[in-house]
């Protein structure tokens, strides 16, 4: 039973290197600082003063450059959803339990002019744009915007010793909301306009993000009805996923802090927010959740620059600590007995919709 000592890392590794805030920088760091106080011991900072030399700063609070420039670019990626929440848990259908699923957003490739009057016409619980894409799309999409930013942030690059895989534009309001997460690459995030909030915590504290597999299931849009419908996935495909949702609603409140106690019981997470002109350098492999406050016409403009992780002896210790598990007395609120419930109600939805997945794929 190796819950104590779980529970000491997370005291530990904030006593002994994160400290109780994110530290926030004036200035750029030094390639050689960026390296030895952030990358190397995996630690956030916030960057003031670093983005003040891009014309983006002041353009693209500017929606008619925005339409002008981009008019006769290619398409681009627009995420609808009826909620606001791609990629996050989603209830399949009605029955108890809910079986849950991964929903990923229906994607249109739309004119820029088209797709943002989408994102400012957004409604929630009805129809929610948000215009993003992680495959680099800044760099194909939005080619027309590429000399407002820079190619890469240099004294990171130089930090990080390549230059960025990948550079993502996210364009949205306070009606999008990104579910807790991480990602296998070094993350330098810059917003241009409003605000971004942020939740961190460490991948030491992987054993509070209860993650599960659920199954994939994607929303389609019709244009005829102007409804979603969510469609699972066939063959059924499992996406390991955080189950914890931050922010649940007041009636919602007390079954998530049953459910998923090491999270709501446990540290803080770190709160930051980026603002306009700000970058937040988001070590590898740490969990973030993430809201957004637009600017005055309601609008939040972000780029951020992928920069591939090294696969070193950080990334094996999180794999053993992610492979040891946490021990929950049996019939407890939380642990196998909900994993259970969520197999339980997937299985009854299949055979309603007469879908034929097999016993093992359930086993998974
Ligand atoms: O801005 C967002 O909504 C999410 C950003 C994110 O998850 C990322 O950059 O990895």
């Amino acid at each position: 039973m190796l819950n104590k000592q779980i529970e000491k890392l997370w005291e530990e590794v904030r006593e002994v290197s994160l400290g109780r805030e994110i530290p926030q920088l004036k200035t750029p760091p030094t390639p050689l600082e960026l390296l030895r106080e952030y990358i190397s011991p995996n630690k956030p900072c916030i960057i003031s003063n670093s983005i003040n030399h891009w014309p983006a700063l002041s353009l693209w609070s500017s929606t008619p450059y925005l339409l002008t420039t981009l008019s006769s670019s290619p398409s681009v990626s627009l995420h609808l959803t009826p909620s606001g929440l791609a990629d996050s848990l989603t209830p399949l259908s009605l029955q108890t339990p809910p079986p849950l699923c991964f929903a990923s957003a229906h994607v249109d490739q739309l004119p820029f002019d088209k797709a943002l009057s989408e994102v400012q016409e957004s409604v929630k619980n009805k129809k929610v744009g948000y215009l993003q894409q992680q495959n680099d799309c800044f760099r194909s999409e939005y080619r027309g915007l590429e000399g407002d930013i820079e190619g890469d942030v240099p004294w990171a690059s130089e930090a990080f010793g390549c230059l960025p895989e990948a550079v993502n534009i996210w364009v949205g309001n306070e009606l999008s909301e990104t579910s807790f997460h991480k990602d296998h690459y070094e993350n330098m995030y810059a917003v241009v306009c409003g605000e971004k909030h942020f939740l961190l915590l460490p991948p030491t504290d992987v054993h509070r993000m209860y993650i599960r597999d659920y199954p994939a299931a994607q929303y389609r849009y019709s244009q005829d009805t102007g409804e979603f419908r969510l469609e699972l996935e066939d063959p059924v495909r499992y996406v390991p996923w955080c189950s914890v949702n931050p922010y649940p609603s007041e009636m919602e409140k007390e079954k998530a802090v049953a459910e998923f106690p090491l999270y709501f019981n446990g540290p803080k997470p770190f709160e930051v927010t980026v603002k306009a002109g700000q970058m937040l350098y988001l070590p590898s492999m740490w969990f973030h959740h993430v809201r957004q406050t637009p600017d005055s016409r309601g609008l939040t403009v972000a780029i951020n620059y992928w920069y591939d992780m090294k696969f070193d002896i950080k990334y094996a210790y999180f794999n053993f600590l992610q492979s040891l598990h946490w021990y929950s007395p049996k019939n407890s609120a939380f642990s196998h007995v909900r994993r259970e419930d969520v197999f339980q109600g997937l299985r009854k939805y299949l055979e309603e919709e007469d879908l034929d997945i097999s016993e093992s794929s359930l086993e998974h």
